[in-house]
């Protein structure tokens, strides 16, 4: 089914786990990973512009998670707490205000669904949320988990079939994970089902506007910078 997306401010883009460990050159590196994370500042783009929320997870485990082969699991370590790894990728441009949703922070139990042990569903609800358009790593763990428990939880769900890859353990993995999606009513969509409609109208509105005020804003700073005394920063940090 063609549709039509024009968002709205109680829509928002959750992206899950777009870290260095997931991409090529990682730990548990994801193939061709990095081809989604400029579909995903697209995404982006779009969600700032109709001032949608934008949520951003990250796999967050401690040293000794139960999902490392050291501990028994299935997976090499990876996307261990502050390690470089964990990192979100510098490619991706979350930002400033994006809500990070840590998960999988548990030694003893394995999480892929952003909403387990998490506060994803206390923060949807409180930012009033009412729809949910999920891209990121990895379709056939993160990404379904996340997307069935939000189904559950009765979000309209929407899966960005063009902003999500998976690691495909065994073939047809990722087949399987989008079917069951589906199944549970999540809808599928690609960038070119978004009107551009939002896109176009506020930047032509703002622009006269912000370039007008910028010199005026300048002009106020430097005139409070003039009226302070003389060395008053440098008194005020020996005094403390
Ligand atoms: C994930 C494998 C291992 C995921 C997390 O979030 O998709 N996959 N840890
Ligand atoms: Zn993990």
């Amino acid at each position: 089914m063609i549709k039509n997306y024009t968002l709205k401010e109680t829509d928002a883009l959750l992206i899950t786990d777009i870290q260095k460990d997931f991409l090529p050159g990682g730990a548990l590196p994801i193939e061709g990973g990095e081809e989604i994370i400029p579909i995903l500042n697209d995404y982006i783009q779009r969600f700032k512009t109709a001032k949608a929320h934008i949520l951003a997870s990250r796999d967050w485990h401690p040293i000794n998670h139960i999902s490392f082969n050291t501990q028994g699991g299935p997976w090499p370590s990876h996307c261990v707490q502050e390690t470089s790894g964990a990192k979100f990728s510098p490619d991706l441009k979350l930002p400033e205000h994006t809500v990070i949703i840590s998960k999988a922070t548990d030694p003893k139990h394995e999480s892929y669904s952003a909403f387990d042990g998490t506060n994803l569903a206390n923060e949807l609800k409180r930012i009033c949320v009412k729809r949910l358009f999920v891209g990121g790593l990895a379709t056939d763990y993160c990404v379904v988990n996340t997307v069935l428990d939000a189904r559950e939880l009765g979000y309209e769900t929407v899966l960005l079939t063009d902003a999500t890859l998976g690691i495909n353990v065994n073939p047809g993995d990722v087949d399987e994970a989008i079917k069951t999606m589906v199944t549970n009513g999540a809808e599928q969509t690609t960038v070119d089902d978004f009107s551009d409609a939002v896109d176009v109208l506020p930047i032509e509105e703002t622009q006269p506007d912000g370039l007008e005020e910028k010199p005026l804003q300048r002009a106020e700073v430097k005139k409070k910078a003039r009226m302070r005394p003389k060395g008053s920063a440098k008194r005020i940090r020996t005094e403390r």
